[in-house]
């Protein structure tokens, strides 16, 4: 496996970040998780402009052009010779020393990017859908580290998602402070009523997933069926039809069972079951190539 730190290719054991380094110390830092399908890779630009936007608001500079980390996320998949991969990219603060200041780091922002095979739910997850809890850790809000920057600070969705392992279930709802639906520890939440889809609007604080974008175009271009966004409880999606979830890990999937409520009837739905196909038709067939004649 190469792995890519500033511009040059290391081996996984080579591939070392500083002790001192503000991502490490203080998960000072942004970063992004992408695929690539059949030798593309999906939304690149739409990753780009997210992790630019990330960084933004923690006043962090990217240390390359968003050009340049095109080509550097292109190369990489390529020195790995991956077709389906799992890309994540991470931009730390970079080193500084022992205390909080950020102008001690200037200009040491590093690049990483590490393009792995792609590990996925079981594909018996897909077919008989996940179980979900809705965890004690809320959402953080608008006056904190908004919901919407994909930081190096996951240390609560960890805990919410180990909270959902104890209870022996897959994943983990948070809700926000005022008690609605947000989102899953790494994926946005959908679900259905009466033929309709619904979604948990940016403002009640998640992160703007990039599948979560890509369902409500497949919805309102081929199914002819506009998600409609909006608040909504606990209780509401317990005795929705179907619930799913979605994700660049775990595509799209199906829940079927959330605080031990049954959701419609134990099964992956049949808006659920199409929605996931066309998913993958479409993330199939899309993206930034990285192979090309002759390369
Ligand atoms: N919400 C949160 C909090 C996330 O971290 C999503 C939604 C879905 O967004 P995208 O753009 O991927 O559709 C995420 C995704 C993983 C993994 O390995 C995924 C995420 C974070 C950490 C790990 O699946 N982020």
């Amino acid at each position: 496996m190469k792995i890519y730190i500033d511009g040059a290719f290391y081996d996984k054991d080579e591939a070392k970040v500083s002790v001192f380094d503000h991502g490490l110390l203080y998960g000072d830092g942004v970063f992004e998780g992408i695929r690539a399908y059949n030798g593309r890779v999906f939304r690149l630009k739409e990753h780009l402009s997210r992790i630019e936007a990330s960084a933004k608001a923690v006043y962090l500079e990217l240390p390359q052009t968003l050009k340049k980390i095109e080509e550097a996320v292109i190369e990489t998949v390529r020195q790995n010779r991956l077709r389906d991969a799992y890309i994540r990219l991470v931009v730390t603060r970079g080193m500084g020393d022992l205390g909080l200041d950020m102008r001690k780091c200037r200009g040491n922002a590093s690049l990483i990017i590490i393009a792995d095979k792609i590990e996925l739910y079981p594909q018996a997850y897909y077919e008989k859908g996940l179980d979900l809890v809705v965890s004690t850790i809320r959402q953080r809000g608008p006056d904190q580290l908004p919901a919407q920057v994909k930081s190096l600070n996951y240390l609560a969705n960890i805990l919410a998602r180990a909270e959902a392992t104890r209870a022996g279930a897959h994943e983990a709802i948070l809700l926000n402070h005022e008690g609605y639906v947000t989102e899953c520890t790494g994926d946005n939440i959908f679900f259905v009523r009466d033929g309709r889809i619904f979604t948990p609007p940016v403002s009640a604080g998640i992160l703007e997933g990039i599948t979560r974008q890509a369902i409500i175009e497949i919805c309102r271009d081929d199914l002819n069926n506009p998600v409609v966004e909006s608040l909504f409880t606990p209780a509401e999606i317990f005795r929705a039809q179907e619930v799913f979830l979605s994700g660049t890990g775990a595509e799209v999937i199906g829940a079927v069972k959330i605080d031990g409520h049954l959701i419609g009837n134990g099964q992956p739905g049949p808006l659920t079951r199409k929605i996931v196909s066309l998913f993958r038709a479409y993330a199939g067939a899309s993206g930034v190539p990285v192979y090309s004649e002759g390369r």
